[in-house]
């Protein structure tokens, strides 16, 4: 008996059950200049405080989030006082959030259990995205098609709805592109919203009826599907891919740093145990492999946008360089426009800008490959919010937010729709 105690304290939470957060805080740092981000690097990057970057410095000078543990308060705070930064406290009780999320989360499945209806306001399942999908594929069968583009690492399948009005299988195509960092559960969640509402769109709505006349649409609504279950399963904070590396304990690759695009440059790690570790090559992520070769071989694919949370921001390429693309005006003109049509709804306010210059440098990104790649309309949204809740983003904001963010979206297809090139 006592062995069987003894294992299972030392098994812990890792290997059975979630991860708990009980009495960790976020705080939010306001840094005023290069001596107070040295401060806070040195803050960060010494192991003994288990900090956890939910919002890294920007180049925009945006306040800095850090997750941190109960036990780690005391000394977090002292060095903040001590060394004059400015900060304040987002979240008080990151468990209770969790717990919340959770228990609404059960709720919402009973109900959808007996009622056998998709809920868009609720967060769900790996399994319950999956299911909706095929759903959606065969309630408009004329319109839509569920397609496997490929498997995660532990051989998940990767589905994609394909939404094709006319003929042709290379049509000029549209991906939109969600999940891929497993955490940011608004970005499936709008994804799936906005699945619903190109599909029952189609022959009604003459937005989405004139994109589709022009276009195909793929959207793939969970990216990185190991790190989704991942986050329900075992830690909600989980970011990147649940890969394996010889020779290392850590687990996973940051997705948005395994594309082959300035690889391993600037903004990525080759440390494996870093959340932004860029992986062996590029390439290495099967998750990603999937999408470059689905892309590849289709050919035409005028748009790629990827949908992150949080933040509030509209970007374009590049995040390698601090160089202007060749298109940096079209692209910022449009990402304006974007903004501005996301904000009429309900007045959220994003900022416009390239990556590099509106968050901070980052290779091997998902949409500097497209723009590399011939794909000039490559966009990337940091979706609600600015950090009070972060990526704890409450069930109930998820149908306002699906829903400016679809003018947002509406703005560029409508864009690409009308200078096909
Ligand atoms: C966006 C696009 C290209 C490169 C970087 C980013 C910022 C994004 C990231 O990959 O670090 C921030 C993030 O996940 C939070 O959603
Ligand atoms: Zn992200």
């Amino acid at each position: 008996m006592k062995w069987i105690l003894f294992l299972g304290a030392l098994i812990g939470p890792s290997l059975c059950g979630r991860e708990e957060f009980r009495g960790d805080q976020v705080f939010r740092i306001n840094v005023r200049n290069g001596d107070e981000i040295s401060k806070l690097n040195e803050l960060v990057n010494s192991d003994n405080f288990k900090l956890n970057l939910w919002k890294s410095f920007s180049n925009l000078g945006l306040p800095v989030d850090i997750l941190v543990p109960s036990v780690n308060l005391q000394p977090v705070e002292f060095f903040l006082k001590s060394q004059g930064l400015d900060y304040s406290v987002t979240i008080e009780d990151l468990q209770v959030l969790l717990d919340k999320e959770n228990e609404e989360m059960q709720h919402n499945e009973e109900q959808e259990r007996s009622s056998n209806n998709f809920n868009y306001g609720a967060y769900h399942s790996l399994e319950g995205i999956y299911q909706e999908m095929d759903s959606i594929a065969r309630q408009f069968p004329d319109l839509a098609s569920r397609v496997k583009i490929g498997h995660s690492f532990e051989n998940r399948p990767m589905y994609v709805l394909k939404f094709s009005a006319g003929e042709g299988s290379r049509r000029p195509a549209i991906w939109l592109n969600a999940g891929i960092h497993s955490r940011e559960w608004i970005s499936q969640a709008t994804a799936m919203w906005t699945a619903r509402k190109i599909a029952s769109g189609y022959g009604k709505d003459p937005a989405v009826t004139s994109i589709l006349e022009k276009m195909d649409i793929f959207l793939l609504p969970v990216a990185n599907p190991d790190g989704y279950v991942y986050t329900h399963t075992h830690n909600r904070l989980w970011r990147k891919t649940r890969s394996l590396h010889p020779g290392s304990s850590c687990i996973g690759v940051d997705p948005n740093r395994n594309w082959n695009a300035s690889f391993a440059g600037g903004g990525a790690s080759d440390n494996p145990c870093s959340e932004v570790y860029h992986g062996p090559h590029a390439n290495s992520e099967v998750e990603v492999k999937s999408v470059v070769d689905f892309i590849q071989k289709h050919g035409n694919f005028k748009c790629f946008i990827d949908l992150h949370s949080y933040s509030q921001l509209l970007m374009y390429p590049y995040g390698y360089t601090e160089k202007k693309a060749q298109d940096a005006v079209e692209l910022d003109k449009v990402a304006r426009l974007a903004a501005k049509a996301l904000a009429s709804l309900s007045g959220t306010q994003y900022q416009v800008g390239s990556t590099c210059t509106t968050v901070y440098k980052a290779s091997g990104s998902s949409t500097d490959w497209a723009y590399d790649n011939g794909i000039k309309y490559a966009f990337t949204f940091e979706l609600r919010d600015t950090g009070h809740y972060g990526f704890l983003l409450p069930a109930k904001q998820i149908i306002p937010t699906a829903k400016e963010t679809w003018l947002g979206l509406k703005t560029i297809m409508e864009h690409v729709r009308d200078n096909l090139y």
